[in-house]
């Protein structure tokens, strides 16, 4: 397929809202035995089951390794398509494409750069050049052109409402580590050239344990435009309480793309969740990988939720505070299905259903010979 030179704004592309229409979702298979306990079994188990959750509202494909492909097919469901594809972990929120679309039916995708979370001196993992081609290769096998995007970017790290507005935190774009020398506005620049957004609003910080600085996709998303469900505690205690309260603060004094003051919904977080001694013991130690430690806190919320067509897959703790929290997510999605699926296995390995899934939106257009 093609790189675009130029930018989607420039050619009349945005990226549209994580509620509109999908074609289908990306999830990569996870296998790393050093990021996901007993040689990653239990994690698979876990994402097989949110595959077959998503496949049941929209296409599936799944990019698994050659060495675990008969394994991943056996797990996964027929109905979900299994290609092999190369990755350094599955993560495929971060390391695959964003799309953005024209509104009459053209698609293309955006390849951020990746470099792990930080690189080397504050990433997760080295290496990660297999992850840093997903994106390229999900785009060549969607036969999608492609824009290169000279910015280190996870998908993690912002949403859009589809209508110019754009949420993400300032320590993941600003981090010297991903984007060194680039400032607010230099980095606010290539949002709106990529993403066609003319509004960005910067939470000052994520959740505590969020390993990779503090994704916005654990924090706050669009429920609609003009509406956005947010984490909260009420536990005054608990250092997110502060985090939390700050967004809230912020998002209530901003307007939106459009004009409109946002809407805030809270959504209480599960209690602090930390990795147990026996959870820690079964992954693997590698020099060069981020370790998982007993007492090390998870940033387990409910606000990283998958919505698919008429559904959204939420992450289940077995809290006190999922059932609410299932109900809320209820009113505030109306027409759409609320899914729970056991989500700590993905936690464990650092990030929850939203992280390990990608959207694909319609299209009604070939736009393969753009170049
Ligand atoms: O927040 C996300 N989008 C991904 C979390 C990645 C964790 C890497 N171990």
């Amino acid at each position: 397929m093609a790189t675009l030179h130029g930018t989607p704004r420039d050619d009349g592309f945005f990226m549209p809202a994580e509620t509109a229409p999908h074609a289908g979702c990306w999830m990569l298979w996870p296998e790393r035995p050093d990021n996901w306990r007993l040689s990653a079994r239990p994690a698979q188990r876990a994402f097989a089951a949110v595959a077959a959750a998503v496949a049941r509202f929209e296409p599936v494909t799944v990019g698994v390794s050659h060495r675990q492909y008969l394994n991943a097919r056996a797990m996964l469901p027929p109905a979900v398509r299994l290609v092999e594809l190369s990755s350094d972990d599955a993560w495929v929120r971060d390391t695959g494409p964003a799309f953005v679309v024209d509104g009459a039916g053209g698609v293309r995708g955006i390849d951020w750069r990746f470099n792990a979370w930080g690189g080397l001196a504050g990433g997760l993992y080295f290496p990660w050049d297999h992850d840093a081609l997903v994106a390229q290769k999900v785009l060549e096998i969607e036969g999608v052109d492609r824009y290169q995007a000279d910015l280190v970017l996870e998908g993690g790290a912002f949403h859009v409402d589809g209508e110019g507005t754009l949420l993400t935190t300032r320590p993941c774009l600003l981090d010297p580590n991903r984007n060194p020398g680039l400032d607010e506005a230099e980095v606010e620049a290539v949002l709106r050239a990529y993403l066609g957004v003319d509004a960005v609003l910067w939470l000052p910080r994520g959740l505590p344990g969020d390993e990779t600085g503090g994704h916005v996709d654990n924090l706050c998303c669009f429920v609609r435009p003009g509406a956005v469900v947010l984490a909260w505690t009420d536990d005054h205690a608990d250092p997110a309480y502060d985090v939390c309260r700050e967004a809230e603060e912020l998002i209530r004094a901003a307007t939106d793309a459009r004009g409109r003051q946002i809407e805030v919904h809270r959504l209480h977080l599960p209690e602090p969740q930390h990795i147990t001694v026996e959870e820690a013991e079964g992954v693997d130690r590698a020099p060069g990988t981020a370790r998982r430690d007993a007492g090390q806190r998870l940033a387990a919320s409910y606000v990283n939720y998958y919505p698919c067509n008429g559904a959204a897959i939420v992450p289940a703790f077995g809290s006190r505070h999922d059932a609410p929290a299932f109900a809320a997510l209820a009113a505030l999605l109306p027409g759409r299905d609320i899914v729970p699926v056991p989500a700590r296995e993905i936690l464990l390995g650092g990030g929850g259903i939203h992280c390990i899934t990608q959207q694909v939106p319609p299209a009604l257009r070939c736009e393969g010979s753009a170049s």
